[in-house]
């Protein structure tokens, strides 16, 4: 059955509505970033760009590296961008845009996140690079969908109680990367766990300024959590949503993040710029 105008919005020129992207756009392995600065920081390597557009914080450009297609879209901050870009990107390869069909055929894209993070561990220092084993989703987004396929509730109910999680809030949800990324990516280069994904940044990730907070232990619960040998490592805006988005729809997805920060010690590095730039070098050659 074809989806409505209003759900699958599209522009005058037939791209959907908030990535601005045609399906020809679009490479299947795709690049997700938070910062649309960064986007040009990942493409400025690449031998030629084919295609560059720009709405709101949604930045894309599509070109060639050493050989290999790729696209880099910036996501802006927060899973509920996350749900935008997912699922739009999902509609360029899996509905017919001009019928509002889904099409029979799945086609199954790969997304690497390149984000930046802050370590909850202090054995997990400042510049250094984090693969997400699984997301922990803290922020609900996911909720919105029918989750029988995903999540692991043998770990997620270990955090609830190892936390006294509040029943006010959405109910954590633990959610795998892809193993197939995972072997690409990782190397003695690379620190591994959970990575847990907030729906904010001061309040949601444990921050004071002038706001009492519901859990002023949150962090440090989550710091010293575990589960089959498996700890938090960091803490961040997106991971939970690609990884949860990603199985939902079909898709494979990694992501990796460059620590600028470090919550247990209180440090920030005093270079941001090298390690994401190491980060970009280092998903660049594992890439191709
Ligand atoms: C917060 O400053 C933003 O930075 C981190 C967080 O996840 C959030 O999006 O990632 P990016 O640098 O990839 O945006």
């Amino acid at each position: 059955m074809s989806i409505k105008n209003s759900e699958l919005i599209l522009n005058p020129d037939g791209s959907v509505y908030h990535l601005n992207l045609k399906p020809e756009h679009i490479a299947h392995d795709i690049i997700l970033v938070g910062d649309q600065d960064r986007v040009e920081k990942i493409t400025k390597h690449f031998d030629s760009i084919e295609f560059s557009t720009q709405k709101r914080e949604f930045k894309t450009q599509t070109g060639i590296y050493k050989g290999k297609r790729l696209t880099v879209i910036s996501t802006g901050i927060g899973p509920d961008n996350i749900d935008i870009v997912l699922n739009e990107l999902d509609a360029l390869v899996n509905i017919d845009l001009v019928t509002k069909i889904p099409k029979e055929t799945h086609t199954s894209l790969n997304f690497v996140r390149v984000g930046t993070s802050g370590s909850l561990q202090a054995d997990v220092p400042v510049d250094s690079l984090v693969i997400s084993s699984h997301g922990l989703d803290l922020n609900g987004m996911l909720h919105s969908y029918q989750l029988d396929s995903i999540g692991n509730k043998a770990m997620e109910d270990a955090f609830i109680n190892y936390t006294n999680w509040s029943s006010n809030k959405a109910r954590p949800i633990v959610v795998g990367n892809s193993q197939e990324l995972e072997k690409i990516f990782e190397s003695n280069q690379t620190y591994k766990g959970l990575t847990a994904t907030a729906g904010g940044f001061y309040g949601a990730q444990g921050r004071v300024l002038r706001l009492a907070l519901q859990d002023p232990e949150l962090n440090h619960k989550m710091d010293s959590f575990a589960f089959e040998g498996i700890r938090i490592t960091n803490l961040e805006m997106e991971t939970s949503a690609i990884y949860g988005l990603s199985k939902l729809l079909g898709h494979q997805a990694l992501s990796l993040n460059a620590i600028i920060a470090n919550r247990a010690s209180g440090e920030f590095s005093k270079d941001p710029k090298a390690v994401v730039e190491k980060l970009i070098t280092y998903t660049l050659n594992k890439i191709a």
